[in-house]
């Protein structure tokens, strides 16, 4: 048996909490070999809902669950974490800007990165959910300079998934056939869904589809799907979110499958033109628990300009908040 793991989650007592935790202590996420500690942080009002969903984890009776621990202190739910899913944050009321979401949770993202610099693993590997997900992850990163930031990643892997559905649906073919989805950029309206280089069933996706419906029907389809299921469900995307959780952390932690790669937001190195240092989304293969960036895809103008504004977006996100970080 191996030894167990633990993993923090934050904002344990949510929507999408409640379908993730169940799905890490079960064994999907790193492996049915692999036992779990689970350590959950929530706000302290959220604590007594919190201890109703460790009732029902115990009551699951998981073989590889060997702990839960709830609490409202950071520095517990961190200590000696081997991964982080800062899935809390606070979801965006009526009437606000996007400005004001950001400096909001912003702050708990500087926040949590000071205690996570001190009381956490340099190895613990991060994926950031809670929106704006760069740029928390940015800021996070600037707040914990002990971490190595190629372990600080944001979730674009649930927009990977939705391009895949909608690719699927199109061309009448099985999801599993699809290999090399990939989006640039932002989690956001600005991200870059693109089908380029990607394949169904060893064919070139772009014989199949017309650059007009990927162009005007596609792109605004998967980068607007969130609103779309807000307006059909009445608050935010939960069971497809976690599983896009599951997905990220299963293809870092134990690798993407050969000829295959996976979308996630990561520490750019400046490939593409994307500035060095931002949290962009881009096509990644894993191995040994490291990802690596896709390199020397060639691009039309078209994606190149996509890409651009989207950079160009994390770029003023990060000013709006440059007093959260040194
Ligand atoms: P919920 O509002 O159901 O849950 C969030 C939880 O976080 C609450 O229980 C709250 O008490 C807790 N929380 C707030 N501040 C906290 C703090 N400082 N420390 C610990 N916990 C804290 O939202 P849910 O539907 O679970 O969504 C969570 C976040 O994911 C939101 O920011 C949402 O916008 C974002 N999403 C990100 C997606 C992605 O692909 N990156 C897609 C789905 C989702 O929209």
């Amino acid at each position: 048996m191996k030894q167990p793991v633990r993993v923090a989650v934050t904002g344990a007592a949510g929507q999408i909490c409640y379908s993730l935790l169940f799905r890490i202590a079960s064994g999907e996420m790193l492996g049915n070999d692999q036992p779990v500690i689970l350590q959950l942080l929530e706000i302290t009002p959220a604590l007594k809902v919190l201890e109703a969903v460790k009732m029902e984890l115990n009551d699951c009776a998981f073989p590889l669950l060997q702990e839960v621990v709830c609490t409202d202190d950071p520095a517990v739910a961190f200590k000696d974490a081997d991964y982080g899913l800062m899935v809390g944050a606070k979801p965006r009321g009526p009437g606000m800007e996007r400005a004001d979401l950001l400096k909001d949770n912003g702050k708990i993202f500087s926040t949590l990165g000071k205690i996570i610099n001190d009381v956490a693993s340099a190895n613990m590997k991060i994926c950031v959910v809670g929106n704006p997900a760069n740029t928390n992850a940015y800021i996070l990163m600037k707040n914990a300079p002990n971490l190595n930031p190629r372990n600080i990643t944001a979730l674009t892997r649930l927009d990977h998934n939705r391009a895949i559905y909608q690719l699927a649906a199109k061309t009448g073919k099985a999801m599993s056939g699809i290999r090399k989805m990939t989006i640039w950029g932002n989690h956001s309206t600005t991200q870059v869904p693109d089908i380029t280089h990607t394949t169904v069933d060893n064919a070139a996706a772009t014989d199949m589809v017309d650059s007009d419906w990927v162009n005007n029907e596609f792109m605004p389809k998967v980068a607007k799907r969130g609103a779309e299921v807000i307006a059909a469900r009445g608050s935010s995307s939960a069971a497809s979110a976690a599983n896009g959780v599951v997905d990220h952390m299963r293809s870092w932690v134990l690798g993407t499958e050969e000829g295959d790669w996976v979308s996630m937001a990561v520490y750019s190195d400046g490939s593409y033109g994307i500035e060095a240092g931002l949290i962009y989304s881009y096509p990644v293969t894993c191995q040994n628990g490291d990802w690596k960036i896709v390199t020397g895809l060639e691009n039309s103008e078209f994606i190149n300009k996509q890409m651009k504004a989207s950079e160009k977006e994390l770029q003023e996100e990060r000013d709006t908040c440059s007093d959260l970080f040194a």
